[in-house]
């Protein structure tokens, strides 16, 4: 069978996901959406497909759905989505509003079936999932450590970095301790007049803790974790940098941006969203971790040592291989 999918959103990481979806075996490129025509049409025409300026009215023309587009835009056309039963892949952050992102939970509810799969797309990445396979075997986890740094000017508020940058960071500490954050304290560094950075120190719902430390003005674009368990202790190592020794020194390259290093995942991403497609079973981080996470970032945003107190989760999220939470 051949997945007809509709791609909202034709900025840096809807094209992305287009041209995935045009190269990939088993699926078709049914149209690209957005109101930019110039960027629309050179995608469109690029890929061999059509250019619509309202994706909104192209919904039933679709098997599944990819939503790219700015985040005040996803939980409307997520809404829409559920309300056709159309499988989706909705970009990070689900909702730009909390409230929202529980509306899109219990519509989800409603159906009875997951439909909807979110970018947090490090569930992909083979570093992670090394990390991932590595705990596997070393028992409990007592403490996550995860580190990332963006190469911004400092114009980016606390919130911005919460929402789409730490969001991914909050999604790996649910997946790889396999349990809730239930208390979160966010500290600031501002140096003249800009937000630097956000550290974050989070206790999990079995005592274990979670730090997260995130720079937006680093020299260099880096994601790592580094994860302490019951019987050992796993870092994720930086693949096919070579060392340099020269002049009395070591030195390895550090890229500034941050879509490259991720290039191979969101492929892996797209795969696995259109395998779940075309097996009628969604997979994949869920939009009950997108609402989680969300609540994280709400916390960390509200000031003080905040207890998260989430409702209780639906059957339907059972544990699986990318999000593994149990509570
Ligand atoms: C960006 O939007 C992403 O999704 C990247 O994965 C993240 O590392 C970066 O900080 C975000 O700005």
């Amino acid at each position: 069978m051949t997945i007809r999918v509709g791609v909202v959103g034709v900025g840096g990481m809807g094209e992305c996901h287009a041209r995935n979806i045009s190269e990939l075996a088993g699926a078709e490129l049914a149209w690209v959406g957005d109101p930019d025509e110039r960027a629309g049409r050179q995608l469109a025409d690029d890929l061999g497909t059509t250019w619509v300026p309202d994706a909104a009215t192209m919904l039933d023309d679709a098997d599944a759905l990819v939503i790219a587009c700015p985040d005040r835009f996803h939980h409307a056309f997520v809404t829409a989505a559920l309300e056709r039963e159309l499988p989706t892949l909705c970009e990070k952050p689900l909702t730009v509003e909390l409230a929202d992102a529980r509306a899109i939970v219990d519509q989800e509810v409603a159906i009875g079936r997951r439909l909807v799969q979110l970018g947090f797309m490090r569930v992909y990445d083979e570093r992670h999932r090394q990390v991932a396979e590595a705990l596997a075997e070393l028992g409990q986890v007592q403490h996550i450590r995860c580190v990332h740094r963006n190469t911004n000017d400092g114009s980016r508020a606390a919130r911005q970095m919460l929402v789409e940058s730490m969001i991914h960071d909050l999604h790996t500490v649910r997946w790889l301790s396999g349990v809730e954050i239930e208390e979160v304290i966010a500290s600031t560094v501002r140096r003249d007049d800009a937000t630097r950075m956000v550290i974050l120190t989070c206790r999990l719902a079995d005592g274990g803790v979670a730090t997260v430390e995130f720079d937006d003005m680093a020299t260099g674009y880096e994601v790592s974790v580094e994860v302490t368990a019951e019987r050992g202790n796993v870092v994720a190592a930086e693949p096919l940098r070579a060392a340099v020794r020269a002049a009395g020194q070591v030195a390895s390259e550090i890229g500034d941006d941050w879509f490259s290093p991720f290039l191979a995942t969101y492929r892996v991403e797209m795969q696995d969203f259109l395998e779940s497609v075309e097996a009628g079973v969604a997979r994949g981080p869920s939009a009950w971790d997108g609402y989680a996470a969300q609540a994280v970032v709400e916390a960390a945003l509200s000031g003080g040592s905040i207890r998260i107190d989430l409702p209780t989760k639906p059957a339907l999220y059972a544990p699986d291989e990318h999000s593994g939470v149990q509570a």
